[in-house]
């Protein structure tokens, strides 16, 4: 792949540098997270993505961003980040602060920014998949060439709604993408003893859908197979379902502290082998993109960036208490205008 520039010129050598930097960040971030949630921080459940980052990193960039729409379940700080939400507004809605993109209502599982594009952030397993796919039937309606990533875990593949979704994304000819982040575990629970057939990237095929398994684990192999499926889903205004490969190193959720009850250390020592950063950095070395040296200084400015993030974050406020009942109910009388 040495001559990526040939093989794929819409990925410069800057791109390659940038997908370092964001997913060192996100990473960095990750760690924060963790360190604010165990010194009491935050409420709640909190997810990290540490170890995914190459596979939102090749989705995201492929987009158009802030006009695609990108949804996910309650693992969401690095799309969020990706999509260009400010990250002190990400960190203070974890920690619950008024400066966070729900007014630090929602907590780590309910990132939301629609200006970036970006609708959430769920928690109920597998339930935000037909809001994505309602997305993308508002796009097709108002006739503009959107696209929808609407992202699930592995578990959430085994939710009854999401294959009424593929059915009516299938039948209504939905530009939308239906990814699968295959990070081998639902909860303590491997894909194995969760999933009765493990082959998740068949599970479009009654439908009439395209679908494929692609590595997440690569983020230069996974910008290039989610362009070229974007590509094919704009042009064609057809819904695609798509396996990708991938491990979540982390435990659950920060709650759990991944005592090795339902893997080995063995075994995260090998997934730690395919670790996406320690990939890239290999690669834009390799090839003469970055030095050593270079690299060591976008890693110390990550870090120093992501621990300012929590410090900035700490400073907003809480919600005033009188807030409480915002933005959860909406008045539905008719002269209130709806
Ligand atoms: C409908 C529903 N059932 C159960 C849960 C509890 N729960 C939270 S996360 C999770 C595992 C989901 O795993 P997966 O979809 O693979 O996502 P991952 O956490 O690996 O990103 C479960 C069962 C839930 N939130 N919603
Ligand atoms: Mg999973």
């Amino acid at each position: 792949m040495s001559n990526l520039t040939e093989e794929f010129p819409s990925i410069s050598s800057n791109d390659l540098k940038q997908y370092l930097r964001e997913m060192l960040f996100i990473r960095r971030f990750e760690e924060q997270c963790n360190i604010a949630y165990r010194a009491g921080l935050a409420g709640g459940y909190m997810h990290t993505y540490i170890g995914m980052e190459a596979l939102a990193s090749g989705w995201i960039n492929s987009i158009r961003k802030g006009y695609d729409y990108v949804i996910t379940a309650y693992r969401d700080h690095a799309h969020a980040l990706l999509l260009g939400t400010d990250a002190v507004a990400v960190m203070a809605e974890i920690i619950g602060r008024k400066g966070g993109t729900a007014g630090g209502k929602g907590g780590s599982m309910h990132i939301y920014d629609p200006e970036n594009g970006f609708y959430g952030g769920w928690g109920i397993v597998g339930g935000h998949v037909p809001l994505g796919a309602g997305l993308a039937y508002a796009a097709r309606y108002r006739n503009e060439d959107r696209v929808v990533l609407n992202f699930m875990g592995d578990g959430a593949a085994n939710q009854g709604v999401v294959y009424e979704t593929l059915n009516m994304a299938s039948l209504y000819d939905l530009p939308c993408i239906f990814i699968v982040e295959n990070n081998e575990f639902a909860m303590g629970t491997r894909l194995e003893y969760h999933a009765a057939d493990p082959e998740l990237w068949k599970r479009g095929q009654p439908y009439n859908m395209k679908c494929e398994r692609v590595d997440g684990m690569d983020v230069i192999q996974m910008r290039k197979d989610a362009q070229r499926i974007i590509d094919w889903v704009r042009e064609n205004q057809k819904p695609y379902w798509v396996e990708v490969m991938t491990y979540r190193y982390a435990g659950h959720g920060a709650a759990d502290n991944d005592r090795q009850l339902y893997r080995t250390k063995e075994e995260e020592e090998v997934a730690w082998a395919r670790d996406p950063i320690a990939r890239l950095r290999k690669y834009l070395i390799e090839n003469n993109i970055m030095s050593e040296e270079a690299i060591e200084a976008v890693e110390a400015e990550t870090e120093a960036e992501a621990l300012a993030v929590l410090e900035k974050a700490k400073e907003s406020p809480f919600p005033d208490t009188d807030e409480v009942y915002d933005n959860i109910y909406t008045d539905m009388t008719p002269e209130k205008g709806h």
